[in-house]
C-alpha cells in the first residue's frame, strides 16, 4: 500500500506555485501606475473613479492645473453609501459629493495650483472606524 504525503505530491507543489503567482500578481496590481485624465474635445479633463468598500480606483489621478476637470464617480457597492471629499479652497477644491450605492454622479472643479491633494470618504457607521480610516482615500496630483 502506498501512502500519499500531501506536502510532497507534484499536484500540491503545482498548486503552491499558482498561489504564489497569484499573490505576486495582486501585489503588482496594488502598485498601479497613476492614471492621467484625458482632455476631451470640450477642453475638459475627464476621468472616472470607481468607489467600492473601501477604495477608490484609481487611487492616484494626475491632472493639469488651470483646466477644468470633470470626474465621473461610480459606486459599485450594493448597500454601503460613500462620498468623495476634496476640500482645499485655496487650491480650487470644495467638493463634498455623496455617491449612493450603485449610483453614478459627476463633479466639476478647476485646480488652481500644482500639488498633491488627498480625496477621501468620511462615511462611518455609528462608532465604527470611518471609511477613510479603512483606507478609502486617494491622491490627486496636480501638475503645472
Ligand atoms: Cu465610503
Amino acid at each position: 500500500m502506498t501512502r500519499v504525503q500531501p506536502g510532497s505530491s507534484p499536484a500540491a507543489c503545482w498548486l503552491g506555485a499558482v498561489l504564489v503567482a497569484g499573490l505576486v500578481h495582486v501585489a503588482a496590481a496594488g502598485a498601479a501606475e497613476p492614471v492621467v485624465a484625458e482632455v476631451g474635445a470640450d477642453g475638459v479633463q475627464h476621468a472616472t473613479i470607481t468607489l467600492d468598500s473601501y477604495s477608490y480606483t484609481p487611487d492616484h489621478l494626475v491632472i493639469q492645473a488651470g483646466k477644468p476637470v470633470e470626474l465621473t464617480l461610480t459606486s459599485v457597492t450594493t448597500l454601503t453609501p460613500h462620498n468623495f471629499i476634496l476640500n482645499d479652497p485655496a487650491a480650487g477644491f470644495v467638493v463634498d459629493q455623496n455617491v449612493g450605492h450603485g449610483k453614478t454622479v459627476s463633479v466639476r472643479f478647476t485646480p488652481a495650483q500644482p500639488g498633491t491633494f488627498i480625496f477621501y470618504c468620511d462615511k462611518k457607521l455609528l462608532f465604527f472606524a470611518s471609511h477613510r480610516e479603512k483606507g478609502m482615500e486617494g491622491r490627486l496630483e496636480v501638475r503645472q
